[in-house]
């Protein structure tokens, strides 16, 4: 892929999926051909978007309304979109992100119920044009993921939603990905790490590392 800027790969899926993981193998993958990156991730990125993170995750004694989340995560967005990752791009180092738009598109679109529309206009308002160039998303069954998540701390405000919403995530991811080929890549996460990791090379090859 030839662009006078930088790329931009998020990585998506839902929890406990491997994208930490594989993003380290990601970055071993483009530092290995003297690509310079950056890892961030969403929410959160800056100091004030790691914030509104911490807002998001922690369990609130005060319900969260589901219109409050969705801007929250916006309002993150708005925050990393301009001070990291535009200026990131734009000085020709790629950019690595876990998670990013879609994320919102599953779990608040998918998850939570709210249109489509409406984190259309969000998206416009707070990107422009700015998409990422490709997006490998990790699929798993919510049971395994949930359970490679649980063997470690406590269960943030998101990890705390019942199997069903996750179904729901993960199929929102499915159709993002039939959706647009052209830019996602589904990896099938309930493999052994090697494999997967093997996966994430052949896309990276035939995607963005024009065949090399
Ligand atoms: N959120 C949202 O609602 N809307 C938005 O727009 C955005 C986010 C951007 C925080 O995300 C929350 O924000 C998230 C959605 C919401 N909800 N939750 N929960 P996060 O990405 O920070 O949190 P997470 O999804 O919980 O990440 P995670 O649990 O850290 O998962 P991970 O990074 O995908 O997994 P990992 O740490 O790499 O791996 C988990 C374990 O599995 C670890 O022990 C690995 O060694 C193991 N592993 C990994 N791969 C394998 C394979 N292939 N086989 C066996 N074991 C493996």
């Amino acid at each position: 892929m030839q662009k006078d800027t930088g790329l931009f790969i998020t990585v998506e899926g839902i929890e406990g999926v491997g994208k930490s993981t594989n993003i380290e193998w990601i970055k071993q993958c483009l530092e290995a051909r003297n690509i310079q990156c950056i890892v961030t991730r969403e929410p959160g990125g800056t100091l004030l978007a790691e914030k509104i993170r911490q807002l998001l995750l922690e369990v609130q004694e005060e319900p969260v309304t589901e219109l409050s989340e969705l801007l929250l995560v916006f309002a993150a967005r708005a925050q990393h979109v301009e001070r990291l990752i535009k200026p990131t791009l734009s000085q020709g180092q790629w950019v690595i992100c876990d998670r990013f738009t879609d994320a919102t598109y599953a779990y608040q679109g998918g998850g939570r119920g709210i249109h489509r529309s409406t984190i259309a206009e969000l998206e416009l308002l707070v990107q422009g044009q700015l998409k990422p160039d490709l997006t490998i998303i990790l699929d798993l069954d919510p049971a395994i993921g949930l359970a490679r998540a649980q063997q470690r701390a406590s269960l943030d405000r998101f990890e705390q939603e019942e199997i069903a919403f996750f179904e729901k995530v993960r199929k929102a991811y499915l159709e993002i990905a039939a959706a647009e080929p052209e830019r996602c890549v589904i990896i099938d996460a309930s493999q052994n790490l090697d494999v997967v990791k093997s996966n994430i090379l052949l896309a990276l090859q035939q995607r963005v590392f024009n065949g090399e």
